[in-house]
């Protein structure tokens, strides 16, 4: 019998956010601030991601280990956020989770055969490192790797 490599596990820690599309990211924020009572912490436009977003917190939150709202209305129709909207309208994008080391991860997740967007990390929301899951290889969920800044790994 050959000797199978040891299991790694990608070595989640927690959702770090999901990411929801909307068209217009002024009228959803004023929407869950007032109604949901949660309040930005981030807006930034990422022109590689196409996207302009915004990151909520919670007022019950935990400060070791945070977790947010992303509200996220594309740049364009012909990026990642605008051609979902136009296939299947407003609502959840993916789901982003949290990980300490994001090139440890990825190496896991693609040992394990799950098909990668991103083979190296890229630059995401507030200083964080991210990358991305293709949807087909996780029952249809689009899934970000979050590695928050701070940490070794580096984006490129
Ligand atoms: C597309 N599909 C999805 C999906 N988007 N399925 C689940 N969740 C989503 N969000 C499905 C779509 O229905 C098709 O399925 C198939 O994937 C191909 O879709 P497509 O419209 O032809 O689009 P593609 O192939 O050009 O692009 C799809 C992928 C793309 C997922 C590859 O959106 C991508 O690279 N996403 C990663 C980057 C991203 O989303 N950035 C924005 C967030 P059928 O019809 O074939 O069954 S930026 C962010 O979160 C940041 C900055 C942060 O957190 O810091
Ligand atoms: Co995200």
């Amino acid at each position: 019998m050959p000797e199978m490599a040891p299991r790694t596990t990608p070595g989640l820690a927690r959702i770090d956010h999901v990411g929801i599309a909307c068209r217009d990211l002024a009228e959803k924020i004023a929407f869950y601030q007032d109604v949901f009572g949660l309040a930005v912490v981030s807006r930034e436009t990422n022109e590689e991601q196409g996207v302009r977003e915004a990151m909520l917190q919670f007022p019950l939150r935990s400060p070791e280990a945070p977790s947010y709202v992303q509200l996220l209305e594309p740049l364009g129709p012909d990026t990642p956020v605008g051609k979902f909207l136009a296939k299947r309208g407003e609502g959840l994008h993916h789901v982003g989770y949290a990980v300490p080391d994001i090139a440890a991860a990825l190496a896991s997740f693609g040992a394990a055969g799950v098909r990668l967007i991103d083979e190296r990390p890229r630059h995401g929301s507030m200083g964080a490192a991210i990358a991305f899951l293709h949807p087909a290889g996780v029952g249809g969920v689009l899934t970000e790797l979050v590695q928050p800044p701070g940490s070794s790994s580096r984006a490129g």
